[in-house]
């Protein structure tokens, strides 16, 4: 059974990562629309650094749970029968034992360079305009995308939607394009679709099945349930 799961950061809400659209705004009540765009970056880099910068740092301080071990799981099972891609841009899947893990929206973890186009590893600040390992000028940015930029992978995503038996989405609130269009587009192929979410999400009623709770519980039963069809 080949299978897709998108998470969103309701995955890491449970690990004190804050969600964008629960509060109200993420950061010193910044929208993230407001503050995830080129053109704020251009007119307020320091601010839009720091705005990463602090979301890196905070990285430090938080785990993954149980919902995040469960896709690790998940993964050891299925091999390359799941493909996991995730619009969150921290490390909890990696650390909750993923090994292939599609940010398409970019990681925290990661600079990219706006003058040679290198994507470094980077855990430090970038505020302070470091200048790039690759070429060495000061045109480190985070390497995010940020509204109006084309998500990651996109060509290998919808070739993994168009194969999948079933297509599960966790944590997210179905309002952000590419990835709210994944479950007609996986529906359109012949997938099975299931929602794992706290509340009904903006798509829910695009999805054969939808499961309402958290997803540190939600999850790891999940996971529960399909390996024991798997091994059976
Ligand atoms: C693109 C990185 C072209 C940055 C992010 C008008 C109409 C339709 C679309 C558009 C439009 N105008 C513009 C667009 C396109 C635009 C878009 O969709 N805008 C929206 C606002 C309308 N999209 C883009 O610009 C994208 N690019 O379209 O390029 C293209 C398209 C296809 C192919 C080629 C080219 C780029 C968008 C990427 C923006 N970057 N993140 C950063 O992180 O700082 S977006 C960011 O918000 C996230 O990455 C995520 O994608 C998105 C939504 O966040 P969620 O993860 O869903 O989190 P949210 O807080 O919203 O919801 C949390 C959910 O969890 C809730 O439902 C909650 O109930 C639940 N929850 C909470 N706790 C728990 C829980 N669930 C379970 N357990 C819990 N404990």
């Amino acid at each position: 059974m080949r299978v897709v799961v998108l998470t969103g950061a309701g995955i890491s809400a449970e690990s004190g990562v804050p969600t964008f659209r629960d509060a109200d705004g993420l950061w010193e009540g910044h929208r993230v629309e407001d503050v995830a765009t080129p053109e704020a970056y251009d007119a307020q880099p320091q601010l839009v650094q720091e705005f990463y910068d602090a979301r890196r740092a905070a990285l430090a301080h938080v785990a993954p749970n149980p919902a995040h071990e469960a896709l690790g799981r998940l993964e050891r099972a299925l091999g390359d029968d799941l493909f996991l891609v995730t619009q969150n841009i921290d490390d909890l899947h990696e650390r909750g034992g993923s090994q292939h893990v599609h940010h398409m929206h970019g990681e925290l973890r990661s600079a990219l360079c706006r003058a040679c186009g290198s994507r470094v590893a980077w855990d430090g600040p970038l505020v302070d305009f470091p200048g790039c390992p690759g070429c060495g000028l000061t045109e480190l940015r985070p390497d995010v995308v940020w509204f109006g930029e084309v998500p990651y992978g996109m060509d290998e995503i919808l070739v993994h939607l168009q194969r999948a038996d079933l297509f599960v989405s966790i944590g997210t609130s179905g309002a952000v394009y590419p990835a709210a269009g994944f479950v007609t587009f996986a529906a359109r192929h012949g997938a099975r679709t299931l929602e794992l979410n706290l509340v009904p999400s903006e798509g829910s009623a695009f999805f054969d099945e939808a499961r309402h709770g958290p997803a540190g519980v939600l999850v790891p039963a999940w996971v529960d349930e399909v390996l024991g069809e798997v091994m059976a």
